[in-house]
């Protein structure tokens, strides 16, 4: 007796994790089924010690399963989340593709936990970048009142997929062969957009497609998440938030200086460490006089938000500074969306068959 799993997308960046977690979750589950493309059916993926063969996705795939998992980009979870619903599964989706339907929650659960009661089958992962920043906004937020957010992300090639990253790596490798120009990159910065440029040893602005304000996809969806999740309104007008994405040469692991205002007066930098410190799945590293703080590659496979450089603007009353990295496979997409699952179980908005 337990529950039947369904992972869309399981041979990528994401998907290969969402098994892991699924593994290691103390839910129990009955069985794990691995979906992604016609081109991979009859692969075979690990979920922990298990070796399952990947078949590929159809609207029957998800007979007799409960909680299906997706991660195999938005035009997959419109195509197949529906089929899902209907033969009685839970979707949680890792894509954008129903992040902003008022309908749907878009969950974090250290933030907004609640907004599950309403859900009609499919639940929203948010995007990675949104997730990690929120989770430590969060207690500051209930602590001092927030007003303002202006971040700053170095983000993870990872974000982009597994081909980004073997793009990365292909690249790092001629460049330190003498000739960079040896791989034509076909990804970065986006899969989606006509040009693509030299990641390694280089930074790119620019992460998904531009709009026509000159502001990416991914700018606009920190700004509407962060909103959807702490507001309860993709538009709210109290909360102030904008954001310039940047990517770097980075695998695993975003980075996000966040620059914010709270409304309380009496707030500092102390003060914000101690609520920190106490709030579910963050972790201060903020000691400078030792050098300790935050970096991608201690954070890589852990599932928390670390949080350090935590100061005041010296200039500004009210505003502070703060650096925050998590693996965004993780806490960024695979570990929040088990987690959702974890949450829905423990709050009886589901059960096993
Ligand atoms: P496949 O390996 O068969 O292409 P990443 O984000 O790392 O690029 O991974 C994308 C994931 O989405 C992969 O598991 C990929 O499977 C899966 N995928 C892509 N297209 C489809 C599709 N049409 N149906 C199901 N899964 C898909
Ligand atoms: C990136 N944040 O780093 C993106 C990846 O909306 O789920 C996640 C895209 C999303 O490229």
């Amino acid at each position: 007796n337990g529950y039947h799993v369904a992972v869309v997308g399981a041979t990528g960046a994401v998907g290969t994790r969402m098994l892991a977690m699924v593994a290691q979750s103390p839910l129990p589950i009955a069985s794990v089924k691995a979906l992604a493309s016609k081109r991979s059916a009859g692969k075979t993926v690990k979920c922990g010690d298990q070796e399952l063969t990947v078949e590929e996705t159809t609207d029957d795939s998800f007979a007799g399963v409960d909680i299906a998992l997706f991660s195999a980009g938005g035009a997959v979870s419109k195509r197949f989340a529906p089929s899902a619903v209907k033969a009685g599964a839970i979707v949680v989706d890792n894509t954008s593709a129903f992040r902003m339907d008022p309908e749907i929650p878009l969950v974090v659960p250290e933030v907004n936990p609640e907004a599950l009661r309403q859900h009609h089958g499919i639940i929203a992962n948010p995007n990675c970048s949104t997730i990690q920043m929120v989770t430590a906004l969060e207690p500051i937020r209930k602590a001092f009142g927030l007003k303002r957010v202006m971040v700053s992300t170095y983000q993870a090639v990872s974000g982009a997929g597994q081909r980004a990253l073997n793009e990365l790596f292909a690249e790092a490798q001629a460049y330190l062969d003498g000739d960079v120009t040896k791989v034509t990159p076909e990804i970065l910065p986006t899969g989606g957009d006509k040009k693509h440029y030299q990641m390694a040893f280089n930074a790119l602005p620019q992460i998904d497609v531009f709009e026509d304000d000159g502001y990416s996809h991914e700018e606009w969806k920190m700004i509407h998440e962060t909103k959807k999740i702490m507001m309860g309104d993709m538009d709210d007008p109290e909360l102030k938030v904008t954001a310039t994405c940047v990517r770097v040469p980075v695998p695993i692991a975003h980075g996000e200086e966040v620059y914010f205002e709270v409304a309380d007066a009496n707030a500092d930098a102390d003060a914000i460490r101690a609520v920190l410190a106490q709030a579910p799945g963050v972790v201060v590293q903020d000691d400078p006089a030792h050098q300790v703080y935050p970096q991608p590659a201690n954070a890589e496979g852990k599932r928390d938000v670390f949080v350090g450089r935590i100061r005041p603007d010296e200039e500004n009353s009210g505003f502070f500074h703060m650096w925050n990295v998590s693996d965004n496979l993780l806490k960024g997409a695979a570990w929040n969306s088990m987690q959702i699952a974890e949450t829905m179980h423990d709050m009886g908005l589901i059960q096993p068959k």
